[in-house]
């Protein structure tokens, strides 16, 4: 495999367990993908709760944190790597607040979520974040470089 230009900025996105149960699968990678950012890595998992806790370590002395490790690791969750100038910080955007009552509407959790608890989406808050998420959940060999032609025109 070609090693990825250092410049060309990653994100770490998961549609958690609610977003693949309710269907959104294909209406979440569609915002991504419309937007103009490429997709690099995707697989279906269900985490197991170890993995659910490594992933989500920094809130470990959060009070809903067990029940948030037991939420992630309840069934199959789309972890994806996507790729594109601006996509850490962008693709937050595309989400919305953490919290869907405060998310904007046209956001993903505005148009598509309720509660907190159940927000469908995960995405990197930063450059360390996004590298140390995509080395958790993905080998260097399930991302993929490749060019796009519709890249000259979009970026
Ligand atoms: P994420 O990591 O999932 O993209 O979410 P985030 O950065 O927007 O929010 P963060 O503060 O990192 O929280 C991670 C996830 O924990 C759940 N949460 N529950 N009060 C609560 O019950 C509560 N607060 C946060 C959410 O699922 C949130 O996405």
């Amino acid at each position: 495999h070609q090693l990825h230009a250092a410049e060309l900025e990653r994100t770490f996105i998961a549609i958690k367990p609610d977003g693949v149960q309710r269907g959104l699968i294909a209406e979440i990678i569609s915002r991504f993908e419309r937007k103009g950012f490429k997709l690099v890595a995707i697989k279906i998992v269900v985490p197991s709760k170890e993995f659910a806790e490594k992933h989500y370590y920094d809130l470990k002395e959060r009070p809903f944190f067990n029940g948030l490790c037991d939420f992630l690791s309840s069934g199959p969750v789309i972890a994806m790597v996507w790729e594109g100038e601006g996509v850490i910080k962008y693709g937050r955007k595309l989400i919305g607040a953490t919290d869907p009552q405060k998310s904007e509407p046209g956001t993903i959790r505005g148009d598509l979520a309720v509660v907190v608890g159940r927000n469908i989406i995960h995405g990197s808050d930063g450059p360390e974040t996004a590298k140390d998420e995509i080395a958790l959940w993905f080998t260097s060999s399930e991302l993929v470089s490749y060019t796009s032609n519709a890249e000259k025109w979009i970026y």
